[in-house]
């Protein structure tokens, strides 16, 4: 049976394909599909995007589809960039635009606690959806460390650690993320269809 993960985020893909066990299942991904158009994220939520993403791309493929729509959400910041931190400082932004933007945002700030949340949704080729979601809570540092990882890793520290995501490296991320808390849930929840 094929599954494509609707991503076309190659560092995302590298993630989930580590974290998650697809069993005997042939895993696909959007690059596969270079014909089908992007998937507008106009949702409002991480949920809403997760899911569109996943039913779009499985009624365009014909194959079950997985999603995952992340954000970071900085609590002084009134939950920003969240749903918008792919393009946090404008359409086509890069991750160390992205990384500047917020260092300004949060100069001066005393609370630096931020959270990196991930919904992750499964399609049927029909539509049927089902979601889980994860979370991780820690801090934001005032300047870029390490070089592993991907979009706002270098500024985010994980609680009970005291380096950044892109100094901890893949091993301790992919155990510890928000994206490896909900691919554990979808581990759990999942189960019946991955064995089938
Ligand atoms: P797809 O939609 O194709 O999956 P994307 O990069 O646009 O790829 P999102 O819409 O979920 O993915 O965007 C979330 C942004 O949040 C992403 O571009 C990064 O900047 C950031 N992000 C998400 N997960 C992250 C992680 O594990 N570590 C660091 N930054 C992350």
């Amino acid at each position: 049976m094929k599954l494509v993960i609707a991503t076309r985020n190659a560092h995302k893909l590298e993630e989930i394909k580590s974290i998650f066990d697809f069993q005997h299942l042939e895993v696909l991904s959007a690059f596969d599909f270079p014909e089908i158009p992007d998937v507008i994220e106009d949702g409002n939520t991480l949920e809403a995007n997760a899911i569109k993403k996943a039913v779009e791309i499985s009624k365009a493929t014909g194959c079950w589809a997985m999603a995952d729509d992340s954000g970071l959400e900085v609590n002084v910041l009134d939950g920003a960039p969240g749903v918008y931190s792919a393009r946090y400082a404008g359409e086509q932004c890069s991750y160390s635009d992205n990384n500047k933007k917020l260092l300004r945002e949060l100069m001066g700030k005393k609370d630096r606690s931020a959270q990196f949340c991930t919904v992750i949704a499964l399609s049927d080729p029909e539509g049927n959806v089902k979601t889980v979601s994860g979370k991780c809570h820690g801090l934001i540092i005032d300047e870029l460390r390490g070089s592993t990882g991907f979009g706002y890793d270098p500024l985010f520290v994980p609680e009970g650690y005291t380096e950044t995501f892109a100094e901890l490296g893949s091993e301790v991320k992919n155990r510890i993320s928000h994206r490896a808390q909900a691919l554990q849930k979808a581990c759990d929840e999942w189960a019946d269809f991955i064995s089938r």
